[in-house]
């Protein structure tokens, strides 16, 4: 099965993307033909510092890597080393009702959060569905903020069939994780731009202050308490085994808890999970040419894969025929 999914270098990656989808990507490398990109456009919606774009989309890389990624296995690459997804994406608009992006959950919750309502954060489905496309995936492995793109993908993808009579264009499926919607320490949904995360790679100081500020209520610490509509827990439950989860949520109910012994243990797990990550992280970021070599081989591969799908798709549109360049 081909699996395609993408994550944003707009700021460091954080525990809702590592369990929302950079987890269950490496799990997918083994029996599959996956391909991963570093979706640098898509950052440029939030991103205007040039070095900065530059260095968070290097550190996705490292990142990804550290996390497990094998690049034998998969192909992982930058977006915009195949331009070509432009091209797809402009293609698409043609037959893309207005309509479709006016319904986008995900556009109207950013321009909520005060980030500038651009043509590009409105385009944004656009440029996803012929991510997805060009690629001819059949699964996109993400988290549930994600799943709306994907069927305005699958839409997409049958108007430019019906509209050209031709079936070049494959319906991808969304793959949700375990973790659909992981909250960030404010309750919300862990986001880069809504400055409420715990990074996967923090240094520990900064994790731990992180961990200790999650927004709880103020039920006393004798006192029962819901153990569903806990943040803390919600974030335990990603990084202890069942018992131990069991074991606290039987505690929660009984009353005699604290917060802050539930946030030690979680910043105890976190701390278990990741630190001995951290120093491969290192040792890949000191190698800044491995990883440059890594990319570009990984661009190759998906360009000519790219290309493969485009000299379909100006067939049917009418479009001449050209050499990849
Ligand atoms: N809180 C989350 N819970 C579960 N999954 C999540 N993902 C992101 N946040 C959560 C999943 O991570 C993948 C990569 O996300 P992205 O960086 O491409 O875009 P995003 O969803 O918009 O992530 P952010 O952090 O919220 O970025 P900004 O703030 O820049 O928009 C996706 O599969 C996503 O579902």
């Amino acid at each position: 099965m081909r699996i395609l999914s993408g994550v944003q270098p707009s700021g460091p990656l954080h525990l809702g993307n590592y369990f929302g989808a950079i987890q269950q990507h490496i799990e997918l490398q083994e029996g599959n033909e996956a391909f991963y990109f570093i979706a640098n456009y898509h950052a440029m919606t939030t991103v205007h510092d040039p070095e900065l774009l530059s260095r968070y989309t290097h550190e996705v890389a490292v990142d990804y890597l550290a996390l497990g990624l094998d690049p034998t296995r998969a192909v992982l690459f930058r977006q915009s080393d195949v331009p070509e997804v432009q091209e797809l994406a402009w293609i698409l608009a043609t037959v893309t009702g207005k309509g479709l992006l006016d319904r986008a959950h995900s556009y109207k919750d950013k321009i909520q959060r005060g980030i500038v309502p651009s043509m590009g954060l409105y385009y944004y489905p656009v440029l996803m569905a012929a991510d997805i496309l060009l690629y001819r995936a059949d699964q996109v492995p993400v988290g549930q903020d994600q799943v709306q793109h994907i069927e305005m993908t699958q839409d997409m993808a049958q108007s430019f069939n019906h509209t050209y009579r031709t079936d070049v264009l494959k319906r991808p499926e969304p793959r949700l994780n375990r973790a659909a919607r992981v909250p960030g320490i404010d309750g919300e949904k862990m986001s880069k731009s809504y400055h409420n995360t715990i990074g996967i790679f923090e240094p520990p100081g900064e994790a731990k202050k992180k961990i200790m500020s999650i927004k709880t209520d103020s039920t006393p610490v004798a006192d029962p308490k819901d153990p569903a509509r806990c943040n803390v827990l919600a974030l335990l439950r990603l990084l202890a085994g069942p018992e131990e989860v069991a074991d606290w949520e039987d505690r929660y109910r009984k009353g005699g808890v604290g917060y802050g012994q539930v946030k030690t243990r979680l910043y105890e797990l976190y701390e278990e999970r990741f630190a001995p990550l951290r120093e491969r992280r290192e040792r890949l970021a000191a190698d800044r040419d491995y990883v440059e070599d890594i990319l570009r081989q990984g661009a190759r591969r998906a360009r000519a894969e790219a290309h493969l799908l485009l000299e379909q798709v100006w067939m049917a549109v009418g479009l001449p025929r050209r050499r990849q360049g």
